[in-house]
């Protein structure tokens, strides 16, 4: 398998995450600017060029969720990231699109406006994406009351969505000291191997963080 993606991409971390948890080997191509032949191969791959892109046996497999579903399905691995009882996995992916849609999602619109030009900000979308992330930590905060992972007592999919959610989502809204679960989930997400692997892997680049990485973590 070969997956195109890059360290320090939130989204190609939670693909990390599901692979080092079972330890699947594959292929890292890396996407960066110094490496134009992978980035064509990427595009050739997947026109809307985001990623991470996993190609297993021929077959292209886009959105880090799906990937992880497929990894499950095609490489399962003694970490089952998605229950076989279909009620519990409804919870897990619920969760899931609650860390992409309303963790990542407005983190990431906070991130690419500080990448813009003074006069191209969008400061009501930035204010917008802000007043977004202090409700879902006002949510999650309630959410995770009594657990240990993002669906109950057992890592899955969800946790491997949350981790560069909220690790980044820290970054640029801080989570107030209110929200002390969220904060100790994040925290228990870095003493995972899996996840404190993608972030030791993805140090180098922390210069890359717009906004300017903080002093820890
Ligand atoms: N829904 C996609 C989101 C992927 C995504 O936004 N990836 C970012 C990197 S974290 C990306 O490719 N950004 C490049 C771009 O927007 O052109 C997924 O789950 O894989």
């Amino acid at each position: 398998m070969k997956l195109y993606a890059h360290p320090f991409s939130s989204y190609c971390q939670k693909v990390l995450i599901a692979l080092y948890e079972n330890t699947t080997p594959f292929e890292f191509c890396m996407l960066a600017p110094d490496e134009p032949r992978t980035a064509a191969e990427h595009q050739a791959l997947w026109p809307l060029k985001r990623m991470p892109v996993l190609v297993d046996d021929g077959r292209t497999v886009v959105e880090s969720s799906i990937i992880i579903e497929h990894l499950a399905l095609h490489h399962p691995g003694p970490v089952k990231l998605l229950p076989s009882d279909v009620r519990a996995a409804l919870e897990v992916r619920m969760m899931d699109r609650l860390f992409d849609n309303y963790v990542s999602t407005p983190m990431q619109k906070i991130v690419s406006d500080s990448l813009r030009a003074a006069a191209q900000r969008d400061g009501q979308g930035v204010a917008e994406a802000r007043a977004l992330l202090d409700t879902t930590y006002r949510w999650l905060d309630d959410a995770l009351r009594g657990r240990k992972w993002a669906a109950g007592d057992t890592f899955s999919l969800a946790d491997c969505a949350a981790a560069p959610a909220l690790f980044y989502a820290d970054w640029a809204h801080p989570i107030g000291e209110a929200f002390s679960n969220v904060r100790a989930y994040r925290g228990r997400l870095l003493a995972r191997p899996s996840f404190a692997r993608a972030v030791d892997e993805a140090r180098p680049y922390r210069p890359l963080f717009p906004l300017g990485a903080p002093e820890r973590d």
